[in-house]
């Protein structure tokens, strides 16, 4: 097992029993642990932006990007700089506070493009928003360089158990994944790493995932709970959709575990019902994605999710809060 992981203080029983026990004494223990880290009724509202899309050879079952799948997508690019800027802006007038960029790529090379990417961190940091990209493995003297362009963090899922990981995807292994994330971790970078519920996987497997994230040292800044998005032409297109308080469950447990970072509901929101999405809140859950789209699948409008919050009483988050907003423009 990779050395990131040398805080072995959670055993896999303690996280059994965490996950099997009764799923309101769950949220409300998971209310609690949240209301003692973090400021309640407060939401961090992120924008994603798929910089480079399509044509991946990595063959990860779920995704629409990948060269082994055959889902309908209009591959690009990468886009110029200005335009991911011109982006940013429209994201922060909206009210996002992070903004994250995707790269259908299976690692970072070293050239003009990783060169782009950096000066697209440069520029959002220097807008005050937090920076956020995902671009598959990457080397610690690349994670050096994003971390000098300001990154704040860097995403980058395990997405399943160890146990399960060659179901979904073969062209890489589980320590090749650890690898970026003790790179990430060595250049002082915020990991974002969290996984994917409703793969096929076990509760087993949802327990095992839990149990590796809450032991990596140092634990996720944010932790991304991905539904799987089913998508036409992967071989998970017609993955039945994971019983919602599964979901609920898997996020009062991340919170329970992992009490400093941000439980993110990332993919899948569209078709959670509201009455659900307040009660993962409920569980701990304290960031979003805003906007129409997340990479290539859509995600709930901006509007709907606002009229949401509000109802809610919940309040977007500052940018840069645990560091006293020390970049806001
Ligand atoms: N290529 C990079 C990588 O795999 O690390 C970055 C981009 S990848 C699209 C980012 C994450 O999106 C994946 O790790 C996965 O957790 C999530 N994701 C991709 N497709 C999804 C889908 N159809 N449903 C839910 N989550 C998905
Ligand atoms: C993460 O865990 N979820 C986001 C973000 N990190 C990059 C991506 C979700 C992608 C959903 C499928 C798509 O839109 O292609
Ligand atoms: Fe490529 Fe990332 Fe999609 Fe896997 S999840 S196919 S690595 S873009």
């Amino acid at each position: 097992m990779s050395n990131i992981q040398n805080n072995e203080s959670i055993t896999l029983a303690e996280v059994t029993d965490l996950y099997n026990r009764p799923l309101l004494d769950l949220v409300y223990d998971a209310a609690g642990v949240h209301r003692a880290n973090h400021t309640p009724n407060e939401m961090q509202m992120c924008t994603l932006l798929s910089i480079k899309t399509g044509g991946c050879t990595e063959d990860c079952g779920y995704c629409s990007q990948s060269l082994h799948n055959d889902a309908e997508l209009e591959k690009e690019v990468l886009l110029k700089t200005e335009e991911v800027l011109d982006q940013a802006r429209k994201a922060k007038e909206s009210g996002s506070t992070r903004f994250c960029m995707g790269a259908a790529w299976p690692k970072v090379l070293d050239g003009r493009a990783f060169d782009r990417v950096c000066d697209m961190v440069q520029g959002v940091t220097d807008m005050g928003m937090e920076a956020c990209v995902t671009l598959g493995m990457l080397s610690e003297p690349q994670a050096v360089r994003l971390k000098e362009a300001g990154l704040k963090a860097y995403n980058h899922n395990l997405d399943t158990s160890r146990e399960f990981y060659d179901k979904v995807v073969s062209t890489r292994n589980y320590d090749d994944r650890l690898d970026t994330l003790k790179n990430v971790a060595k250049a002082g970078i915020a990991s974002c790493c969290g996984g994917i519920l409703g793969l096929g996987e076990s509760d087993d497997d949802r327990i095992s995932l839990l149990h590796t994230l809450a032991n990596l040292n140092p634990q996720p800044e944010s932790v991304p709970i991905n539904m799987l998005v089913p998508v036409e032409g992967t071989p998970m297109a017609e993955n039945e959709m994971l019983d919602i308080f599964d979901w609920i469950r898997a996020i009062a447990v991340a919170r329970i575990l992992m009490p400093k970072a941000m439980v993110r509901l990332s993919a899948g929101r569209l078709t959670i019902s509201k009455e659900a999405q307040a009660m993962a809140f409920m569980a701990g859950a304290n960031a979003i994605f805003t906007g129409e789209k997340l990479l290539t699948t859509p995600n709930p409008e901006k509007d709907a999710d606002y009229e949401l919050l509000g109802k809610l009483g919940i309040k977007p988050r500052a940018p840069f809060k645990d560091e006293d907003n020390k970049k806001v423009a």
